[in-house]
């Protein structure tokens, strides 16, 4: 088969490759009232190395779905008792976004009327029964690489191809979502603003190829200590920020200490050079009204930092 498709062609075999443990572990749900429709569906994509779910009914679909999140692809048949495929669809837009759900609707009937319905609730794809194996294997492969393509394309937009941390765009998105959730239940937050101390130094005596060393080194030192819901990134430059979550006050202070600390002590390496730097460090040391103003409050901290001696924490 392979030999027929591309004769020698070793980017065809990776391809198949990738394609099938693109299938592997992906979960699919099938719904569909007919035994004999299911049965034939969950063998066609159990053989693709698919993870298959049944249900028989809307109501059953939803109850499986709320089980297992894990689930990317939904086939849904339109006549069923109960609830028909179309208002299934409705209800699982409610939970689950099109973008990270992929629901495909199959009738028996040939109404084009019911493929307009089933898109215009939510659904990504509609299949006429009959259908060859071919096309349906097909078109779930389509719609999860669709899905797929979406989902690289969402996390390249947030992160800096750099240090891999969130971005300036995202740290915006991410902080105020973050500090709009926080603020109603009162809890400790800070923001720190920090900026490696004279770096145009070390691109001037090691060059920017080092410099870029340096930078991941120092992100990574950043992304280690903070993890959960605290959002870390790179403002831009030499600059990153934090919104750091259950701390502040004293205890903020000396973890931020302790962070600028380990960053004096350890080295970035870059091939046989090993260059060392320190970190001025702003803070806001308890939440106020907004990101914005925690963020004024954090730089004009850090510029106290860089105006007092730098590789120290101010508040
Ligand atoms: P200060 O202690 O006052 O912060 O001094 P500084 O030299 O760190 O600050 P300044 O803002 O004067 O210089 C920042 C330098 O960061 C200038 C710029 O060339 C360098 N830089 C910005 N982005 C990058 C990058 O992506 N890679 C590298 N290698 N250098 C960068
Ligand atoms: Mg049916
Ligand atoms: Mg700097
Ligand atoms: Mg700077």
């Amino acid at each position: 088969y392979v030999s027929k498709e591309s004769p020698d062609s070793l980017d065809y075999l990776c391809s198949l490759v990738r394609r099938i443990s693109l299938n592997k572990f992906v979960n699919i749900l099938v719904v569909d009232d007919s035994s004999t429709v299911r049965n034939h569906l969950v063998r066609l994509l159990t053989a693709h190395e698919f993870i298959v779910h049944e249900a028989d009914d809307g109501a059953c679909a939803l109850a499986v779905l709320e089980r297992h999140p894990e689930i990317k692809v939904v086939i849904a048949d339109y006549f069923m008792p109960g609830m028909d495929g179309v208002e299934l669809t409705r209800r699982v837009r409610r939970r689950r976004r099109k973008d990270e759900l992929a629901v495909i609707g199959i009738s028996a009937y040939g109404n084009t009327i019911l493929s307009a319905r089933f898109i215009k609730n939510g659904a990504n794809d509609f299949l006429n029964k009959p259908f060859s194996s071919e096309e349906f294997y097909c078109r779930v492969t389509q719609n999860l690489e669709m899905l797929e393509y979406i989902q690289k394309l969402r996390e390249t937009s947030i992160r800096d191809p750099l240090t891999s941390l969130y971005n300036r765009r995202h740290f915006f998105e991410a902080a105020k979502d973050l500090h709009g959730r926080l603020t109603r239940g009162e809890e400790p937050m800070t923001l720190a603003m920090l900026d490696i101390d004279h770096f145009k130094k070390v691109n001037d005596t090691y060059g920017h190829a080092v410099g870029d060393e340096v930078l991941k080194h120092v992100a990574h030192g950043l992304g280690n200590r903070f993890r959960g819901h605290d959002v870390v990134a790179r403002l831009g430059g030499e600059e990153f920020c934090v919104l750091a979550t259950g701390m502040e006050g004293e205890q903020a202070l000396a973890v931020f200490n302790d962070l600028r600390n380990s960053i004096e002590r350890s080295k970035a390496k870059a091939g046989k050079t090993a260059v060392g730097v320190t970190i001025s460090i702003g803070l806001c040391d308890k939440p106020l009204g907004s990101v914005d103003a925690m963020l004024a409050a954090a730089d004009a901290a850090l510029y106290k930092a860089k105006r007092t001696g730098r590789n120290k924490v101010v508040r």
